[in-house]
């Protein structure tokens, strides 16, 4: 997991240099999992797998910025992403990827969908919301290919309804409006 350094303010060299090897780390780790994931889906001990290859970088950077409160809004490549926000580990990549139906170990879904279909929750054990400003979220992801981008405008419509309508309750949701919806796309669902 990354540690999220304050970018805006100088760094030692030392604090630098942890934080190369800290994303070197993360990015090696995903890139293994990737191939091993895809190793147990072509020869048939997994059910089916999209993996995360060839964009550990840009995702690792995306996580920099990434704060708590912003939400995700994206799709199965975001895989280096969840890992360097700290709500993605190996084990339990390899849950999903297994359709391991304890929510223990397969924390997005449970197993109930494809390996790759990341999220994180909104509500406790209880059914009661979480402080959802105060974690790093991602909306649940779905199959069909660009179904990420209506929603992820839905999230920022709501951070702009939260800022600008007057006597509506942002406990748990809201911080002024301030955070961020992020979205990710592969090309050929753009079309
Ligand atoms: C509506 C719909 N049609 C077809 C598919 C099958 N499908 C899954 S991934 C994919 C390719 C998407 O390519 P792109 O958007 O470029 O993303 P990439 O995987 O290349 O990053 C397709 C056609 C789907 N998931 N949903």
């Amino acid at each position: 997991m990354q540690s999220n350094p304050d970018i805006t303010k100088d760094m030692s060299f030392n604090d630098f240099k942890n934080e190369i090897i800290n994303d070197y780390t993360i990015a090696v780790t995903s890139r293994e999992c990737s191939l091993l994931g895809r190793r147990e889906v072509l020869t048939g001990k997994a059910k089916f797998g999209i993996f995360g290859d060839g964009k550990e970088i840009p995702q690792l950077a995306w996580a920099k910025a990434f704060i708590n409160g912003d939400f995700r809004s994206g799709y199965y490549r975001d895989q280096t992403f969840m890992m360097a926000i700290g709500k993605l580990t190996i084990q339990e990549f390899f849950a999903g990827l297994y359709g391991h139906n304890d929510i223990e170990a397969d924390p997005m879904t449970a197993g109930r969908q494809m390996g790759g279909h990341f999220g994180t929750h909104s509500l406790d054990k209880n059914y009661n919301w979480k402080d959802l400003t105060k974690q790093k979220n991602s909306s649940a992801d779905v199959s069909p290919t660009a179904s990420q981008m209506p929603r992820l405008l839905g999230l920022a419509q709501a951070s702009k309804i939260y800022r600008n309508v007057k006597g509506i309750d942002t406990t748990n949701f809201s911080t002024n409006g301030n955070e961020v919806a992020w979205g990710t796309i592969g090309n050929a669902s753009t079309k």
